[in-house]
């Protein structure tokens, strides 16, 4: 596997439609306006700036159509970005994908799929996003897209970059969980994955939550993603998401989390999503999620 300590991609995708609420998918601008830039090469980073893939803007004006809403264009958008992904790496770079909605963790983990196939993946949320067409309540895709990427949901979806390329159960562990719908526990006790939750964080502690985390995601893996939603955060230090949720991870436990991701020197590629700047005060979970980037990436006090 080539190196991409050294070289970071940024990716936007400016999609909102996975969440049905517009705002988020401004989120990949508000992370850039935070001095993201600045923050990555100071840390002696090559950052290369790919831009946007491409979203079609005007489709919120004929409505949702389909059950899964607007199913046709999310597939499409994650299809291009798993290309878009997979070529980064490629190249020797390490993607880093900024959101838009969580239904874009389809198109990214499918594409860092492609290079690492033993992959584990960090899920650090509020919500377990494994609902299926079957018991889904919103419709929204993104709640769903954990459960695509074991291999579960609609196959369009599932068929992003090949139906066969998917993660193991095992090798997936849920950060900061306090929002489970009642077919969401069924499917994540079938499945097996692991999820941390608030109470688990509170009586352990993030250091030994992320210690057994990681080791469930590095356990026969070759590299780890982090798919890191903001409204995993507290809502009180990261307000600036679609779905906030009371009593999440704080900014200092968040910071925790990901300088121990970090130091596990397994972090092949990352996503930061639900982001949304209109309901965001004095762009403070922008400001927030680039705070955790650079941690994750290697920035220290000292
Ligand atoms: C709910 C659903 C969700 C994010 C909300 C919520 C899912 N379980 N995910 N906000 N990021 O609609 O499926
Ligand atoms: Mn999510
Ligand atoms: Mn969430
Ligand atoms: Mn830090």
């Amino acid at each position: 596997m080539a190196d991409t300590s050294g070289s970071i991609s940024i990716i936007g995708v400016p999609l909102h439609y996975g969440a049905d609420r517009s705002g988020v998918d401004m989120g990949p601008n508000a992370i850039r306006g935070a001095n993201l830039g600045g923050r990555l090469e100071a840390l002696g980073l090559s950052v290369h700036d790919a831009g946007d893939i491409h979203v079609n803007r005007s489709l919120g004006d004929f409505g949702p159509v389909s059950k899964l809403k607007y199913l046709h264009e999310i597939a499409r958008v994650n299809a291009d970005l798993a290309g878009r992904v997979t070529r980064e790496l490629e190249q020797g770079r390490m993607p880093l994908v900024l959101g838009g909605d969580h239904s874009i963790a389809i198109g990214t983990v499918k594409g860092v799929l492609q290079y690492v196939k033993r992959l584990g993946v960090i899920w650090f949320d509020a919500h377990t996003d494994v609902n299926t067409e079957e018991t889904t309540v919103s419709g929204n895709i993104h709640g769903m897209s954990l459960a695509v990427l074991l291999g579960w949901g609609h196959p369009d979806l599932v068929a992003v970059a090949g139906a066969a390329t998917k993660l193991n159960p095992r090798n997936v562990a849920v950060v900061g969980a306090r929002s489970v719908d009642p077919g969401e526990r069924v499917f994540l006790k079938q499945q097996g994955v692991r999820v941390f939750t608030m109470h688990d964080i509170d009586r352990c502690g993030m250091k030994q939550v992320m210690e057994e985390a990681l080791e469930a995601v590095t356990d026969g893996t070759d590299g780890v993603h982090l798919s890191l939603d903001l409204d995993g955060m507290d809502p009180n230090d990261a307000p600036g998401v679609g779905t906030p949720v009371p009593g999440g991870m704080s900014y200092r436990e968040s910071h925790l989390a990901m300088e121990l991701l970090h130091d596990s020197g397994a972090l092949v590629s990352a996503e930061f999503v639900e982001v949304n700047p209109m309901l965001d005060v004095n762009n403070k979970t922008a400001a927030a999620a680039v705070d955790l980037i650079a941690s994750v990436l290697g920035e220290r006090i000292l």
